[in-house]
């Protein structure tokens, strides 16, 4: 009996709703949704749309949100705006608003935002759970540092979350990888006490000149969620701190040999992979030199994997190069070659014009376009991996 040959090459779809974009943090806030237009319009420009399945998603709803978070947060949520906020209420700074640096800034149609690229992520998921698609991707979301009852660092909703428990209606393990900047705390926090979930977060970590650390402050390589023996979680958190200036070469083959032990090991269901385009040279708050391919060599690693994938978004403070990154990991998925010459009859061309490096192009030189000296020597990688590797041993019990 022959069975029926699945064509060849990945079903893929996207899912984005466009009402996203019009959502403003502030004028100097490093966050710009705006980005999203600009990839959204790289990736029609090159025709991918041609390649995948495209959905526009409904807003999730307050109960599909209440799935991970707190009711009294996002009833705070839901009804906070610019003009009836009151930065003096105790609610307002317990629930993560304010500070010094106001990285959650509270602005017209937050509720908006937070549940639609929440719900583009459900339904993302949705479409590997049934079948629709074996790769998934939602470039609106991944906030991975938002808390159950609280905003943190430009995150208000973890839609990485409330994707990953849908996952696991149908599937016994997730893994969650996260190759933006910063640590993914909020995700690895939601599931340290479960066996089910396993978070892989590679990122800067350590001071700055000024002696401050680097958003959010944790990740180093000996927090691997609880160690006591009784918790099932143990064992289930794999943080890979890595130091300013981190090159193509070093990323890529410590992407490889650690992420490759760790899907050998935790064997799972599904993958989920935060794309964070912040870890690129040139980005506005990142440290790290990767170039495009670099980045998207990940994404490629990962699909190689021929497990059911989700692809989200994150971080990215260059908004040209996040367009770029996310055009190109799109690209990746549908198995097509983009021409680094950028189409033509381009909408915003001007946005990805004028660079010292590259205007013009889809794959700019971005490695030194801020010189962040490298800090990353063999032997402190050798060092991590070896950690890592050594980590690994308490997932046999
Ligand atoms: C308003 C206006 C807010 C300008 C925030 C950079 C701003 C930052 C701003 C900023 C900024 C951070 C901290 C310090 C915590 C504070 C999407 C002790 C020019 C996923 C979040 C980084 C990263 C938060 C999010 C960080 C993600 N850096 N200008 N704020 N306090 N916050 O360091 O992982 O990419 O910078
Ligand atoms: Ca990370
Ligand atoms: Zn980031």
């Amino acid at each position: 009996v022959y069975g029926i040959e699945k064509p060849q090459g990945y079903s893929v779809s996207f899912h984005y709703n466009p009402l996203v974009e019009y959502h403003h943090f502030g004028s100097s806030h490093p966050m710009k949704p705006w980005r999203l237009t600009l990839t959204k319009q790289l990736i029609l420009a090159y025709g991918l749309e041609y390649a995948m399945e495209l959905h526009e998603p409904r807003s999730a709803s307050f109960e599909e949100l209440a799935i991970f978070h707190d009711r009294e947060y996002l009833d705070f949520l839901k009804h906070i705006t610019p003009q009836n906020m009151d930065p003096e209420k105790e609610e307002y700074l317990n629930f993560g608003f304010g500070g010094e640096s106001n990285d959650c800034p509270v602005f017209d149609g937050l509720w908006d935002y937070v549940s639609l690229y929440s719900g583009a992520s459900l339904h993302a998921a949705n479409s590997l759970l049934n079948g629709q698609s074996d790769i998934a991707i939602n470039w609106s979301g991944g906030l991975h540092h938002a808390k159950k009852n609280a905003a943190s660092g430009f995150c208000y909703v973890n839609d990485i979350v409330l994707a990953i428990q849908h996952l696991l209606t149908q599937n016994q393990r997730v893994l969650y990888i996260d190759i933006d900047v910063h640590h993914g705390d909020g995700v690895e926090q939601a599931f340290e006490s479960t066996d089910r979930v396993m978070t892989l977060s590679y990122h800067k970590y350590g001071m700055d000149r000024n002696n401050y650390p680097f958003f959010p402050g944790t990740g180093n390589i000996n927090e691997m969620g609880p160690t006591d023996p009784s918790n099932r979680g143990k064992g289930h958190s794999l943080n890979i701190p890595l130091d300013d200036g981190i090159d193509d070469d070093q990323y890529t083959w410590i992407f490889k040999t650690v992420t490759g032990a760790v899907v050998a090991k935790y064997n799972p269901n599904a993958i989920v992979l935060q794309c964070g385009a912040d870890s690129l040279g040139g980005d506005r708050l990142g440290k790290f030199n990767l170039n495009i391919k670099a980045h998207g060599f990940c994404v490629e690693f990962i699909k190689s994997f021929n497990r059911p994938l989700l692809l989200i978004g994150g971080g990215g403070y260059t908004p040209r190069n996040v367009a770029r990154t996310w055009c190109h990991e799109t690209a990746v998925c549908v198995d097509a070659q983009l021409h680094n010459h950028l189409p033509t009859h381009l909408p915003y061309l001007q946005a990805f014009q004028g660079e010292e490096n590259g205007g013009g192009v889809l794959y700019p030189d971005l490695h030194n376009t801020k010189r962040h000296e490298n800090a990353n020597t063999r032997q402190k990688l050798d060092n991590i991996v070896k950690q890592a590797l050594e980590n690994l041993r308490y997932l046999d019990g």
